[in-house]
């Protein structure tokens, strides 16, 4: 058991029972000509935490724990994604359409992959999701029985929707949640720390927030 200092108090992490979820780290949200970029957003507040999101696989990986990655993506016909999603807006290019990177947010498509700095490596779990959150209309939850998890901690895009939906998915299936706040982004700095101020608010009512470092000190 390893503590770390966290936010709003210290949380023990048992390293027998925790994994690193990196949530949609993918072409489409953090290089120009994506989805991310497709919505009027500045891509370059994304691209900032890959390094500290390599250090944090990294620590994982040799301590041999489970890394998961995930990726926000559809099917080529569209049929796991609902109209409601698609005509959301007015997006430069919607889900499905032609860009610089292939079909946006489509499958196997060059821009849902997940950018190379963090690629997986072989035996990682990758799970593609059609939602916000990792947990719905996906097989997440019945990998973590498997590898008997109740603890998660998470990187990755965006903070205050993916992430945090995810977050708050895990935090009502009983998880234990800490968010690696340099790891993690918004393309709205602002949006980022009130996501983070609000999941960590009421002692911590969805979870926990701390620095890479101070994570992978605990793990140690
Ligand atoms: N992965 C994820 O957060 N998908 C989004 O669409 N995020 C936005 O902030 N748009």
């Amino acid at each position: 058991m390893g503590r770390v200092p966290a936010r709003p108090f210290d949380l023990d992490l048992d390293p027998g029972r925790t994994a690193l979820i990196v949530i949609d780290m993918q072409r489409d949200f953090l290089e120009p000509g994506g989805f991310g970029e497709s919505l009027g957003n500045d891509v370059t507040h994304l691209q900032a935490i890959v390094p500290a999101t390599q250090r944090l696989i990294a620590g994982f990986r040799s301590a041999g724990l489970p890394v998961i990655h995930t990726r926000e993506c559809h099917q080529p016909d569209l049929s796991d994604c609902p109209p409601a999603k698609r005509l959301r807006g007015a997006p430069g290019l919607r889900i499905g359409d032609d860009g610089p990177m292939g079909r946006i947010l489509i499958a196997g498509e060059p821009g849902a992959e997940i950018v190379p700095e963090l690629f997986p490596i072989e035996g990682e779990i990758v799970v593609d999701k059609p939602g916000k959150g990792a947990f719905h209309a996906t097989d997440l939850g019945e990998h973590l029985a498997r590898l008997g998890i109740s603890q998660l901690v998470f990187a990755g895009v965006t903070t205050e929707v993916c992430v945090q939906t995810t977050m708050r998915e895990a935090n009502d299936r009983g998880f234990e949640c800490l968010i690696a706040e340099d790891a993690t982004a918004s393309y709205f700095p602002d949006f980022k720390k009130t996501a983070i101020d609000m999941m960590t608010a009421q002692g911590a009512i969805v979870g926990w927030a701390a620095p890479v470092d101070a994570i992978l000190e605990g793990l140690g």
